[in-house]
């Protein structure tokens, strides 16, 4: 059997194993819910496999919208072992929460209308137009929530408001200012005795993955803290904003959300759907906004603070995703180039690192701290191909495919060694190999 046909085969099994029937987990025992944008990539790779069942993984996502048009980044699995996860969230709590699932409330990067492109490609016109129309008023009450609650003050660029809504979690950027000015005083004082250690008592993850591959109990700390204050204002982004809690406009997030907007005025085009004026607007506004984002000193694009808006001057793996957006010009899309070439930044052994290897963040081992995650390689890699750069994004397309040759579909992976690391059996990781070699 030839060696991708082997692979593929291992890949499929794994999804096979993850699969629920109608969402696809991200890896057993860690990962036992549904999340958005793993799914989103989950059925990117299923869509050739079987295009009913990546069509099914995007319709559960859409069980789990709210109200007010929200995607949530989790939708919880059913049952009383899970009581306490539904309980750290309590979705129930928000007037918009849907009834009958159980949700986080917040979102999570909006990779939600290239998926249902994504599927749309293999499928005739006929059958596109029809899957479109059936997706069209989900996805536009997504796009417009995302307008209406998270920019406020319509400047084009939305705001996240807790590290998980980027997907990238501990992300230097983010835990920066979190460390900076949200750190409550009761956590501070465990740091200052030295007893954060007790944290690794009630964590869960640290029972699955080693303790050096996740984040560090501080930082869990500060993460769940986050959560719990957004709770208590009900996920309500008003209240959350009038009591200046974290509130960022990540640079992934809207760079994704860039590439987002263009997707979903393709579909419209597709079938003659309505945008709304302001929509469009908006869209437009975010094009341009995107570049707000970019430093003239360093030569590189950052998250802003929402508030201040102070560019938060850590680089990390977001830096590059304005390849992804497709908006930014040749000139400084080449200059992000040129890191991913640089061994000593973007471009080790096995790219890309999470975080660049010439800042202090780096640790390639630590989660989204330094390791090689398949989902940006692949957004990355897109962005490449569409800029021209069509030998960087095989060469990283290759990278990553020589990490699973031995049929470790890791989360993520070390960039130095490529020695597998964190959750085994991963879903992504699966199908965004298998989305390369059916390529
Ligand atoms: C990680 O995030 C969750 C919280 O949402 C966690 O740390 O438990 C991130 O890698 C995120 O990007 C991913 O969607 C999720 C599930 O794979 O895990």
């Amino acid at each position: 059997m030839h060696n991708s046909e082997k692979i593929i085969e291992q890949a499929t099994a794994v999804l096979n194993a993850n699969d629920h029937g109608y969402y696809t987990i991200p890896a057993a025992n860690l990962y036992p819910h549904q999340w958005l944008w793993d799914s989103c990539f989950i059925a990117i790779g299923l869509r050739h496999l079987d295009i009913e069942r990546a069509k099914i993984e995007i319709l559960s996502l859409l069980r789990g919208q709210w109200k007010n048009g929200m995607i949530p980044h989790m939708i919880f699995t059913p049952g009383r072992a899970y009581k306490r996860d539904h309980n750290i969230w309590r979705s129930w709590v928000s007037p918009y929460a849907p009834e009958g699932v159980f949700t986080s409330g917040i979102t999570q990067p909006p990779l939600l209308a290239e998926a249902i492109v994504r599927i749309g490609e293999k499928m005739t016109l006929l059958d596109r137009r029809e899957w479109y129309r059936q997706v069209w008023r989900p996805l536009l009450a997504y796009h417009q929530w995302l307008y209406t609650d998270r920019d406020p003050h319509a400047e084009g660029l939305v705001l996240q408001i807790h590290p998980w809504e980027t997907g990238l979690d501990n992300t230097p950027p983010w835990m920066s200012e979190l460390h900076e000015h949200l750190l409550p005083w009761w956590i501070r004082g465990m740091q200052k005795t030295h007893t954060t250690g007790i944290m690794g008592l009630f964590r869960r993850d640290t029972r699955f993955v080693p303790a050096n591959q996740r984040y560090s109990n501080i930082d869990a700390m500060a993460l769940y803290d986050a959560q719990r204050r957004l709770r208590r204002k009900v996920y309500d982004i008003d209240k959350v904003l009038d009591h200046s809690l974290f509130a960022i406009e990540d640079l992934a997030f809207n760079s994704i959300l860039v590439r987002a907007n263009e997707h979903l005025l393709e579909i419209a085009r597709s079938i003659r759907g309505h945008v709304p004026s302001d929509l469009l607007q908006r869209i437009d506004l975010t094009r341009a906004s995107l570049e707000e984002l970019w430093d003239p000193y360093t030569e590189q694009y950052y998250p802003r603070d929402f508030v201040t808006h102070k560019l938060i001057t850590v680089p990390s793996i977001e830096t590059l995703l304005p390849l992804y957006a497709g908006t930014v010009s040749k000139e400084r899309a080449a200059l992000l180039v040129k890191s991913i070439e640089n061994e000593h930044v973007f471009g080790p052994g096995f790219p890309v690192p999470s975080v660049p290897l010439n800042t202090p963040w780096f640790n390639p081992e630590r989660y989204w701290q330094g390791p090689v995650w398949f989902n940006t390689n692949w957004l990355i890699a897109d962005g490449l191909r569409r800029y021209g750069y069509k030998d960087h994004a095989e060469a990283l397309i290759e990278g990553s495919l020589e990490l699973v040759q031995n049929g470790h579909f890791n989360e993520y992976f070390n960039p130095i060694s490529g020695a597998p690391l964190g959750a085994a059996n991963f879903s992504w990781t699966a199908a965004l190999t298998i989305d390369w070699l059916k390529r």
